[in-house]
């Protein structure tokens, strides 16, 4: 069994370093508050994710989720800067952009390295996604001869098998995908060992539906459902310090929960640690605080800190993007003015949620924004962000999220 209190204490020691650095950037001189600084007392980190052209500073790179002009990026860096005290990569740490090749040539640290140095520049808490996943992962890593077909091995696997597109029959054995999963975490966990603080150890690997608790994927074709124990007993080899986080999405329903209760406890009994769990919260706009606060309150019986990974709301406006082009003809008198039905609707939600991380702060230590803005957002068309694609800030979304960190619950 593991020491639970040894891993809450891991955590707070981190937590609290942070703080201290992230009152330095979001305590100084300014008057108005932002994000970061909105729940700074809470003990609750405010992050971001961000991808390299923010981080390399340069708009013609692949791997975004939409093209920035040079001076969009800027702006973009100003606001990750000035509104939030925590990172994490969008995609530059994803197995098949660090690794894309076989043995120790294969790696691309650029964009990584680029990554982590914005984080340690601007004092920021900086946090790695994802060591093993099922998507973005390239063909070879499956392969007998992982260097058959090497014209395939950038393809990212999407969905559990790859189909004409998948790695090259025959299959890897379990010794060797072992090995290269060790050889992998070893090399990244690693290389930035004490600056990357937190690491999604495992990414997604729970069922949707059905009885099993695991999704079927290479990883348990060929390793078998241990692969998670592996995981997590190499990462925290590597780096004894590192917070070791499980990552997952839809942990509002009370069903995943169940499979997640099972899974955590297949890493505990293996006596292998797991220092907390990340729900990614990709919601939806009729998200109530009662959902929240039941999935806050059965979470929290885990015994670990709980981190939101990858916050966004989608508002599904009839395909319809909220912007002023749509303000009037589905507008509400507000106090503040004319506010859409849309932008409404997101406050709502970001309320909704926010009155119960406040109501959970003893166990809700991080919230991280999934984007830095609409306009990079993988859900760009549910206008899920607080900021729009000119980084103004949404109205009256923001000022809810940051009313509720000043005012408390
Ligand atoms: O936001 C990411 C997007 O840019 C990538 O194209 C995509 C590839 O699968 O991954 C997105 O991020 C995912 C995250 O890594 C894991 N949880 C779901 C996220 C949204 O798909």
């Amino acid at each position: 069994m593991i020491d639970m209190n040894k891993n809450r204490k891991i955590h707070m020691l981190s937590a609290a370093g942070l703080l201290a650095a992230g009152s330095l950037l979001t305590g100084c001189a300014s008057s108005e508050p932002t994000l970061a600084s909105a729940y700074e007392d809470h003990g609750i980190l405010i992050g971001v994710a961000l991808n390299r052209t923010i981080t390399m500073q340069d708009p013609n790179v692949e791997a975004d989720n939409t093209d920035r002009t040079m001076e969009e990026v800027l702006m973009d860096t100003a606001l990750a800067k000035k509104e939030f005290n925590q990172i994490v990569n969008e995609n530059d740490l994803k197995w098949v952009l660090v690794q894309p090749n076989p043995g120790p040539e294969g790696y691309n640290w650029e964009p990584a390295d680029a990554f982590v140095q914005f984080g340690l520049d601007n004092d920021m808490y900086i946090c790695g996604h994802t060591l093993v996943w099922h998507s973005q992962v390239p063909n070879w890593l499956f392969q007998a001869d992982p260097y058959a077909k090497p014209e395939q091995n950038a393809q990212a696997q999407q969905g559990p098998w790859g189909g004409m597109r998948g790695p090259v029959e025959p299959l890897a054995t379990r010794e060797q995908l072992l090995e290269r999963l060790r050889d992998h975490i070893h090399a990244v966990v690693g290389r930035y060992k004490g600056k990357v603080k937190v690491w999604d150890v495992v990414n997604e690997a729970l069922a949707d539906g059905g009885n099993d608790v695991l999704r079927q994927t290479y990883w348990t074709r060929i390793i078998g459902d241990d692969f998670i124990v592996k995981a997590f007993e190499y990462a925290h080899e590597a780096d004894p310090d590192a917070i070791l986080r499980y990552n997952d999405y839809s942990l509002e329903n009370p069903a995943k929960r169940e499979r997640l209760k099972k899974l955590v406890k297949m890493i505990r009994d293996a006596g292998v640690p797991i220092h907390a769990i990340g729900t990614q919260t990709h919601l939806n706009a009729d998200i109530t605080f009662e959902t929240m606060d039941e999935t806050f309150t059965d979470l929290a019986t885990l015994g670990l800190p709980i981190h939101i990974t990858e916050l966004d709301v989608n508002v599904a406006m009839g395909g319809r993007r909220s912007t002023s082009a749509n303000l009037e003809d589905n507008a509400a008198l507000t106090s503040g003015g004319l506010v859409s039905e849309a932008d409404q609707q997101l406050a709502d939600a970001y309320e909704n949620l926010f009155r119960a991380i406040l109501k959970h702060k003893e166990n809700v230590t991080m919230v991280t924004f999934w984007g830095i803005n609409d306009d990079v957002s993988w859900r760009r068309n549910g206008s899920p962000l607080l900021f729009d694609a000119q980084d103004q800030k949404k109205q009256p979304a923001y000022d809810t999220v940051i009313n509720i960190g000043l005012q408390g619950e």
